[in-house]
């Protein structure tokens, strides 16, 4: 993890949808600037997951900006990485500076254009012409092989290091890997997963590509987009669901000039909603775009924008959402704000998991929580569930 918040990377080859998904992704946070450096730069900007807000168990809304009605939206941060072709860890295309964009990403999302309207360089071709299954294969490929260059690269420091009498593989490995956001549990995992030679000095490159791959699936996991399903056949999308464990459909445009209508007041949309209502009259050029759009969610579902995002958030990374109170009766910090924060969490996290999520001097002094939904003390080795209210009892607080 990256400073303790989530962060999501678009990948794709070029003209796949990444900057369209990632401008109607961002766009609330552009326009109504709730956090000082909303979009940090062009490539790197806010986005949020959807969850109910524990406010709906109470007689009224809370009045967190993040809370909608009760529909509540968590921060994660979003890169758009530019266009990847095939070659890119060779470095075709800028294609090493812009795999390493991908260093501090926790989950990959891998933009496709699944109208196959383009072709493997990313350039327009016949629609239908080219099948955008080989490009599940190829980013999934390139990211596994940039990998192992990085650690082919940095292996000598490896070797050397185990020459001394006290040498340990893993630490070896994580000091390597660290870089790349691979955690000491990643690295220890990893080496557990796979076969390998005791003594460094005998790996060959077969085995660093081994431990790449398998690195590259347990720290960068890819969720597939299949976007401008407006447009893309729904037998390419069966396909794409056979060629990957994680497949969404989605059109960026859509939900694009969905969030622009919102924010102009013309419709009720929220990210994730699976329809929009008309709020006043509209000219007939924006009655039919938005005639076009009902048609494409009467036919997805959805947008499928916010779905791969919290596809990616909960399920592929397997977290939930977690809300600090410093008032368990009121469910508000210290200056009365109800439910002011939301903290995403690895399934498994405990109160004192949360207590460091909110800071580390707050972690270091927890006592003991008190799960305010209930108004009771949690045991330390409590697991926390998706929507727990919790106050930590620190000498820090
Ligand atoms: N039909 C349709 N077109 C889309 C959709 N999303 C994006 N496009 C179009 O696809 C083209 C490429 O979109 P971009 O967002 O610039 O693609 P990109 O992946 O960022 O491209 P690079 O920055 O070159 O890597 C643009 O013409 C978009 O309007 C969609 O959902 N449906
Ligand atoms: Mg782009």
């Amino acid at each position: 993890m990256s400073g303790g918040s989530l962060s999501l990377a678009l990948a794709g080859k070029p003209n796949a949808g990444k900057s369209t998904f990632f401008h109607a992704a961002t766009l609330a946070d552009v326009e109504v600037g709730n956090y000082p450096f909303t979009t940090i730069d062009p490539n790197r900007g806010v986005t949020h997951v959807r969850t109910d807000c524990p406010c709906l168990d109470r007689d009224h809304r809370c009045d967190s900006e993040n809370c909608h009605n009760g529909i509540r939206f968590v921060p994660v941060e979003l890169l758009d990485v530019a266009g990847l072709v095939p070659g890119a860890h060779e470095g075709r295309g800028l294609g090493n500076q812009f795999l390493d964009a991908l260093s501090n990403a926790d989950a990959v999302l891998n933009v496709v254009d699944a109208s196959g309207g383009t072709n493997a360089e990313g350039e327009p071709v016949e629609q239908g012409s080219y099948d955008p299954v080989n490009d599940v294969d190829f980013i999934r490929e390139e990211m596994d092989l940039w990998l192992a260059g990085i650690i082919n690269r940095n292996f000598e420091g490896v070797e050397r290091r185990s020459r001394s009498p006290n040498f340990d593989l893993e630490a070896a490995l994580t000091e390597l890997l660290g870089d790349i956001g691979a955690s000491d549990a990643d690295v220890a995992a990893t080496l557990r997963s796979i076969d390998y030679p005791e003594d460094p000095l005998v790996w060959d490159d077969a085995d660093r590509e081994r431990l790449a791959r398998e690195l590259r699936a347990r720290t960068k996991p890819i969720l597939v987009v299949a976007n401008k399903a407006d447009i893309a056949e729904p037998e390419t999308i069966d396909r794409l669901r056979e060629a990957a464990d994680r497949v969404i459909p989605a059109t960026a445009e859509g939900e694009l000039a969905l969030r622009r209508a919102a924010e102009a007041g013309v419709i009720e949309y929220e990210p994730g909603d699976d329809s929009f209502t008309v709020l006043e009259s509209v000219t007939d050029e924006q009655k039919a775009g938005l005639e076009r759009i009902e048609t494409v969610l009467e036919r997805v579902g959805n947008t499928g924008i916010q779905q791969a995002l919290n596809e990616a958030v909960y399920e592929m990374l397997d977290h939930f959402t977690a809300y600090p109170v410093q008032n368990e009766t009121g469910w508000t910090d210290g200056q009365d704000r109800m439910l002011p924060d939301a903290f995403l969490l690895e399934n498994g996290a405990t109160p004192l998991d949360l207590a460091f999520a909110v800071h580390s001097d707050i972690g270091e002094g927890y006592l003991h929580a008190i799960d305010a939904r209930a108004n009771r003390r949690i045991s330390d080795g409590h697991e926390l569930d998706e929507g727990d209210v919790v106050k930590i009892v620190s000498t820090a607080s």
